[in-house]
C-alpha cells in the first residue's frame, strides 16, 4: 500500500482515531513540516511552535546540522547493538562527560528507560558502597513528579490517570512535598534504608513549578549530610531549556565572564533525554562519577539501540548546536523578555493570574478551575492565530518555543498571545 499518499487534516485524524490506541488526546491540528521555530500543517498553514515536543527540539526543527549527522551516520553505520564496539560511542562518551562534567555516561534511548536506569544504579549503589541491607533501599520522590510512564515510574506517581489499574505497583518510594526541605530532612533523619532523592529542578507537568532559589543547593547539601545520592531528572530542564546548560547550573556564562559552565548543584546522577538528541531521535543518557556508575559491570544493564552510532552522531551534533549557538543565552535573555511583556498585560486581567518559569520554560495560570476547559479553548484559539501550544492541567498553558527563536520572532509571538488571552477577557 502506498504510504506517501497527500491527505486532509480530518482524514489523518480519522485514520489516529480508528488505527491508533486512544491514550492522547492531541490539539486538533496536523503537522507535516517543520523548519526552526515555525510548523506547517498539511493545508500549508504555518505555526509558531510553543511546545517543542516537550523540549525535544530545542535546537528547532529538522538542524541542517543535525539532519547532516543523522544522514550521513545512518548511510554509514546505524546499529551494531553492545555485543560489539562502534567506533562513535567512546567519541560521545569522552564528548558529553566532558560538556557536563562527569565521569562515565549510560546511554539509553528514552527518559523514562533513563530514569529506570538511574533508579537500578542507585538502588545497587546503595546496597554494594552504602551497605543498605539487601531488598531494603528506599528512593524518595516528590509529590506531582512527572518521571515517565514504566510501571516502575507509575508506582510513585500521585497521577491518578496515570496510575489507575496498572498496579501492583513497584516498591520502594517514598513521596515528600516538592519544594519541602524540612521533609526531606525528617525523611532522611527517620529512616536509615534511603539510597537517593531523585528530584525534576522545574516540575514542568506539574505547570512548570519553579522550586524556591536555595532549594536544590539545601537538597543536594542534605543528601551529602546523610549518604544519600541526589539524583536530578533533567529530561525536560536540560539542554539550555531554562536558560542555563542544565537548570542545576549555576552560573551562567551569559551573566559572568568567569563562569565555568559547571553545574553549582552538582548530582550524583544526572539524567538527559529529549534536547540531548535535538528532537531527530531517541537519545537518552545517565551521567554519574566513578564511584557510584562503577557499580554498573556486564550483564546488570543494557539495551539493544542505547549508545548505537547513529545516537552518539546525532547526540554529539545536538550539543555542539547548543553551544555554537550559545541557545543557553539565548533562552535566558529572551525568557526574561517573556516573563517581564506578560507580567506586564497580566496587571491589567482578570483571566490570566500569573506568569512563571525560568529561561524559555513558561507558563500561565489562567484563573480558573483545575477542571475547567479554558485553557483548552485558549491553545484552540492560539492555533488559529498561529501558534501551536498546549495545556497541562484545566487551567496552565506551557509556552516553550525552540531556543534558536529570535527576539523579534518572541515579540511576534507575545503579540499572538496576548491578542488572542485578551479575547477571552470580559
Ligand atoms: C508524554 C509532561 C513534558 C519528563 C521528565 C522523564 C520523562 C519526561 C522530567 C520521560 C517526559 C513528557 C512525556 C510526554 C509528556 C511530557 C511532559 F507534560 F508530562 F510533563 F515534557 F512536559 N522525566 N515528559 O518530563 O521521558 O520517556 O517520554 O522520553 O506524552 O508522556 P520519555
Amino acid at each position: 500500500m502506498k504510504t506517501s499518499y497527500p491527505i486532509t487534516s480530518k482524514q489523518a485524524i480519522d485514520l489516529e482515531n480508528k488505527y491508533g490506541a486512544h491514550n492522547y488526546h492531541p490539539l486538533p491540528v496536523v503537522l507535516n513540516r517543520g523548519d526552526g521555530v515555525y510548523v506547517w500543517d498539511v493545508e500549508d498553514k504555518k505555526y509558531y511552535d510553543f511546545l517543542s515536543a516537550y523540549s525535544a527540539v530545542n535546537q528547532g526543527h529538522s538542524h541542517p546540522k543535525i539532519v547532516n549527522a543523522i544522514v550521513q551516520q545512518t548511510q554509514r553505520l546505524a546499529l551494531t547493538s553492545r555485543a560489539f564496539h562502534n567506533d562513535m560511542l567512546g567519541k560521545y562518551e569522552k564528548f558529553a562527560c566532558e560538556f557536563f562534567g562527569f565521569d562515565k555516561l549510560l546511554p539509553m534511548n528514552t527518559g523514562a528507560e533513563a530514569v529506570e536506569t538511574a533508579l537500578k544504579i542507585c538502588r545497587k549503589w546503595a546496597y554494594e558502597v552504602k551497605g543498605i541491607e539487601e531488598n531494603k533501599a528506599e528512593i524518595i520522590v516528590c509529590e506531582n513528579n512527572f518521571h515517565g510512564r514504566t510501571t516502575t515510574i507509575i508506582s510513585f506517581s500521585n497521577d491518578p490517570v496515570a496510575r489507575k489499574n496498572f498496579g501492583p505497583y513497584t516498591n520502594g518510594f517514598i513521596k515528600i512535598e516538592y519544594n519541602n526541605l524540612i521533609a526531606l530532612e525528617e525523611t532522611l533523619k527517620a529512616n536509615s534504608h534511603i539510597a537517593g532523592f531523585l528530584v525534576e529542578p522545574i516540575q514542568g507537568e506539574a505547570g512548570v513549578y519553579v522550586p524556591d532559589e536555595d532549594y536544590l543547593l539545601k537538597a543536594k547539601a542534605l543528601c551529602e549530610k546523610y549518604n544519600v545520592l541526589f539524583i536530578a531528572d533533567e529530561v525536560q530542564t536540560g539542554i539550555a531549556r531554562t536558560g542555563r546548560l542544565l537548570a542545576t547550573c549555576g552560573d551562567c556564562s551569559c551573566s559572568d565572564k568567569n563562569c565555568s559552565g559547571k553545574p553549582d548543584v552538582k548530582p550524583d546522577i544526572l539524567i538527559l533525554g529529549k534536547a540531548i538528541s535535538g528532537g531527530v531521535y531517541p537519545v537518552s543518557a545517565v551521567l554519574a562519577n566513578n564511584n557510584v556508575m562503577e557499580v554498573i559491570k556486564p550483564g546488570s544493564h543494557g539495551s539493544t539501540f542505547g549508545g548505537n552510532p547513529v545516537a552518539a552522531a546525532v547526540a554529539m551534533a545536538a550539543l555542539e548546536v547548543v553551544r555554537d549557538q550559545a541557545l543557553a543565552e539565548n533562552a535566558f535573555e529572551l525568557g526574561q523578555v517573556f516573563r517581564n511583556e506578560l507580567n506586564t498585560y497580566i496587571k491589567t486581567s482578570k483571566l490570566v493570574s500569573l506568569v512563571r518559569g525560568k529561561g524559555l520554560l513558561n507558563a500561565i495560570v489562567i484563573n480558573d478551575t483545575e477542571d475547567s476547559n479554558t485553557a483548552w479553548e485558549i491553545c484552540l484559539k492560539l492555533r488559529d492565530n498561529g501558534l501551536l501550544a498546549k495545556p497541562t492541567h484545566g487551567n496552565i498553558i506551557r509556552f516553550a518555543p525552540p531556543l534558536v527563536i529570535t527576539k523579534e520572532q518572541l515579540q511576534d509571538c507575545i503579540c499572538i498571545i496576548i491578542k488572542t488571552l485578551k479575547a477571552f477577557e470580559n
